[in-house]
C-alpha cells in the first residue's frame, strides 16, 4: 500500500478484513476509517473503505428486513402481480373448492385437496375470457384469527388491494358458520365489502374547526359526531355526508386504513347432497347484499355464467379502436365503466388524439344508430367500435 498509514491503521485493517460477521464486519471498519490517515494522498482509499462500509449497511438492512419478513411470515412467494384487465381475489374457507374452480376455467393446474390448507400461499391464474384476460388469485383458507396469523395477514393485504373479492361458499356444508368466518376475516383486516366509499367526505384541513355538511344524512345525534371528533383529537376537519349514514361508517370514513371492494358470492359443490337446500338459504340471508353465482366445479355447471360474473364485477368496459376501411382490432382497450372518448383517446395516442382531436365515430352494431360523431366527452359503452380522427 503507497500511502502513508499508522500501525494502528495497518492492525485495524488487518482485524476487519479477517472479520466474517456482518454487524461485527461494519463495527470494524467504521473503526478503521476512524484511524485512516486524513491527508489528500490517502482520500481514494478513504472513499473506497466508504463506499464499502455503505454497501455492508445495505446488506445488513436487506438481512434485517428478510428476517422480519420470515418472522411475520411474509416471504416473497405470496406476492401477487397484477395482470390483465382485473384482478378477482378468491376467498373462503379451506377445501371450500377455490383451487378447482379456478383449474376449471383456467389453464392453471393447482393442488387440488381434501385435506385443509392445500393452497398455503396467495396464487395466481388466468382467466382468458373473449378477448381479455382477468387474474383470478386464490387466497390460502380463512379461519377465525387468519388476519393475525402472518401469513392470513399477508393473504388479507392482497385481497385489500384486489379488484373484486369472490367469496366461495361451499354448499356441501353450513352456511352461516363459513360466512361469519369470511365476513368477520375480512371485517377484522378492515376490508368492507359493497360499501361505498363515497357515502362520506372526509377532507383534513389546516384551520375552521369541525365543518359538518348534511347533518340531515347522518342517521343520529351529529352532537355524537363532534364528540367523537374530539375525543379522537382531530381539531380541524371537513366533513360531508353525502347521503344517509351510520355512525360505523363514519368511523370508517376517518379511517385512511380501510379497504372498499367490490364483492359477490360464488356458491360451489352444488352437485353435493343438501346443496339446494343451502343454496335457498344462502340467496335469503345474504342476496340482498351480494349477487350469488351458483356452480359446480365437479359437474362443471355454470362456470361460464360464473366468469362473466367476475367480469360484470370488475366494472370495465372494452372498446375496439378501428381504421376506416379495415376491420376493427383484435384486441380491445379495457377502460373503467363510465369512461368518455377522450379515455380512449388517451390510451390510443393523446397527442395524436386528444390535443389534435378532430373527431370521433363509435359504431354500435346492436343499436338503433350504428354509426354517429361524437366529441371527447361522449360515454362509452362495452363493445363499442372508435374511429379516431385528428387534426
Ligand atoms: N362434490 C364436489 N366436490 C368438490 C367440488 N370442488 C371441489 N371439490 C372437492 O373439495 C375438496 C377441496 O377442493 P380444493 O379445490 O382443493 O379446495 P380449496 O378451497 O382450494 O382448498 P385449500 O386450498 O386447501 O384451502 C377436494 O376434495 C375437491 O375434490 C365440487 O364442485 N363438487
Ligand atoms: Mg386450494
Amino acid at each position: 500500500m503507497p500511502t502513508n498509514v499508522t500501525p494502528e491503521f495497518d492492525k485495524q485493517r488487518i482485524v476487519y478484513e479477517e472479520t466474517e460477521d456482518l454487524t461485527q464486519r461494519i463495527v470494524e471498519l467504521e473503526k478503521l476509517l476512524s484511524l485512516a490517515p486524513r491527508h489528500k494522498g490517502a482520500e481514494r482509499m478513504v472513499g473506497d473503505y466508504r463506499k464499502k462500509l455503505a454497501t455492508l449497511k445495505a446488506q445488513l438492512e436487506k438481512k434485517r428486513e428478510q428476517d422480519r419478513a420470515r418472522r411475520t411470515g411474509g416471504s416473497e412467494e405470496g406476492v401477487v402481480r397484477k395482470e390483465g384487465a382485473g384482478q378477482i381475489c378468491l376467498v373462503g374457507v379451506t377445501n371450500c373448492g377455490k383451487s378447482t374452480l379456478i383449474n376449471a376455467v383456467t389453464n392453471a393446474d393447482l393442488d387440488v385437496g381434501s385435506y385443509p390448507f392445500t393452497t398455503p400461499v396467495p396464487t395466481p391464474a388466468m382467466l382468458i375470457l373473449e378477448d381479455i384476460n382477468i387474474q383470478l388469485v386464490e387466497i390460502p383458507g380463512l379461519f377465525v384469527g387468519s388476519h393475525e396469523a402472518g401469513i392470513g395477514r399477508q393473504a388479507l393485504a392482497v385481497a385489500r388491494n384486489t379488484d373484486c373479492i369472490a367469496l366461495v361458499i361451499d354448499l356441501s356444508q353450513d352456511i352461516d358458520q363459513q360466512m361469519n368466518v369470511i365476513l368477520g376475516e375480512l371485517d377484522a383486516a378492515r376490508i368492507r365489502l359493497n360499501k361505498e366509499k363515497s357515502v362520506i367526505r372526509i377532507e383534513r384541513v389546516g384551520l375552521g374547526g369541525h365543518m359538518i355538511y348534511g347533518a340531515h344524512n347522518f342517521e343520529g345525534d351529529i352532537e355524537v359526531v363532534k364528540e367523537y371528533l374530539k375525543a379522537r383529537r382531530i381539531t380541524n376537519i371537513i366533513v360531508r355526508f353525502q347521503r344517509p349514514a351510520t355512525f360505523e361508517q363514519l368511523v370508517d370514513a376517518l379511517d385512511a386504513s380501510v379497504a372498499y371492494v367490490r364483492a359477490l358470492i360464488v356458491a360451489t359443490k352444488g352437485d353435493a347432497q343438501g346443496s339446494v337446500a343451502r343454496f335457498k338459504e344462502l340467496e335469503e340471508k345474504y342476496g340482498h347484499r351480494f349477487d350469488i353465482v351458483p356452480t359446480s366445479a365437479l359437474k362443471k355447471e355454470n362456470l361460464d355464467g360464473m366468469s362473466w360474473a367476475f367480469y360484470e364485477h370488475l366494472d370495465i368496459l372494452r372498446v375496439y379502436t378501428k381504421i376506416p376501411g379495415k376491420k376493427r382490432e383484435d384486441r380491445p382497450i379495457v377502460l373503467p365503466e363510465g369512461s368518455v372518448v377522450e379515455d380512449a383517446a388517451r390510451k390510443v395516442h393523446k397527442e395524436l388524439f386528444v390535443e389534435r382531436f378532430r373527431s370521433a365515430v363509435i359504431l354500435r352494431d346492436n343499436d338503433k344508430i350504428k354509426r354517429r360523431t361524437v366529441g371527447l366527452n361522449y360515454p362509452l359503452q362495452d363493445g363499442d367500435i372508435l374511429q379516431l380522427a385528428s387534426r
